[in-house]
């Protein structure tokens, strides 16, 4: 996702932590957040093109192979290297240090904090778990309107974009009370099974990469080839696959950083 994207994921969270949650995570954010996750949350973004933080970029995703439609970790994240395996290393990170948190805050923690609450965004972004052969959607040239782009930034912005001006005023926090409405009255028989991980597992991003790239060919790629041209019709049908991604994003991230800081001994 664009900063958009990762501000809504970050914000809808934060409605959803539990006491201790909200306690060590306000511990761990950096001064500049001023209490507010959702303001880092596009911080590995920023970052992400310096050299020291290169080795970052590619934890952004997990590409998957071409034409497959489905998501394998072995095969799709090698060596730990992806967003998945990310999610996984940063979770253990977190909790490994969690019962330290009261007499000591780790610097690093602050950035882990912040790399998983990023990644947990983009792993639900479903041309995050696209095919290698386009580099998730980023090769496929298209028109968004009048206006050339490619499929991948179309998915990370565009959609949020044009849905901000054509029905929420131009205002995020509008969007972001409208998905919070349908999380509380429209998707709330679901929310518990978004939640749920296996296994007492404190993070379980493999299903959330699965789902990605599922959606990514039923959604995402279908009837779009270079130079498609992508408008109302697209627009429309899209919209809502995004904002029920945004929504899950916010409430797992929510959910892992509960179970990371909550359990019990
Ligand atoms: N790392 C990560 N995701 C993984 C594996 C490792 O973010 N799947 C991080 C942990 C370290 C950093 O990579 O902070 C550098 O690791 P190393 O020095 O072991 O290569
Ligand atoms: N894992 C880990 N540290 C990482 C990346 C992954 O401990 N940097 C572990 C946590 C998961 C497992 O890898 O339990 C996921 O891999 P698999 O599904 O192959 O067990
Ligand atoms: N991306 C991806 N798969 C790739 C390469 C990039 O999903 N193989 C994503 C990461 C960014 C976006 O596409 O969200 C643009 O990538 P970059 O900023 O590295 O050009
Ligand atoms: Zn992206
Ligand atoms: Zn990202």
């Amino acid at each position: 996702w664009g900063d958009d994207g990762h501000y809504a994921v970050c914000k809808i969270a934060q409605g959803y932590f539990e006491e201790e949650t909200v306690v060590a995570v306000k511990k761990l954010l950096p001064e500049s957040a001023a209490g507010e996750l959702a303001a880092v949350c596009s911080w590995p973004d920023e970052i992400k093109k310096l050299p020291q933080w290169r080795w970052t970029s590619a934890l952004h995703f997990a590409d998957t192979p071409d034409y497959k439609c489905n998501y394998d970790y072995s095969r799709d994240c090698p060596k730990d290297w992806c967003v998945t395996g990310a999610i996984f290393n940063y979770t253990n990170q977190l909790m490994s240090a969690s019962e330290n948190l009261k007499s000591i805050v780790h610097y690093n923690l602050t950035e882990a904090l912040m790399f998983l609450s990023h990644y947990m965004g983009d792993i639900h972004q479903p041309l995050h778990e696209g095919f290698l052969g386009d580099l998730g959607g980023n090769k496929i040239k298209v028109h968004w309107y009048n206006q050339e782009t490619n499929l991948h930034r179309v998915w990370d912005d565009m959609i949020i974009e044009s849905a901000l001006e054509a029905y929420y005023n131009s205002s995020l926090t509008r969007m972001i009370q409208s998905l919070q409405a349908k999380l509380k009255y429209g998707w709330s028989n679901e929310v518990r099974s978004w939640e749920s991980c296996q296994l007492n597992q404190p993070a379980c991003p493999n299903p959330y990469a699965s789902e990605s790239i599922d959606l990514a060919c039923s959604y995402a790629y279908r009837n779009v080839t270079q130079g498609t041209i992508l408008g109302d019709d697209y627009f429309l049908s899209r919209l809502t696959v995004v904002e029920k991604r945004l929504a899950q994003g916010g409430i797992r991230l929510a959910a892992t950083l509960n179970r990371i800081f909550s359990a019990k001994p």
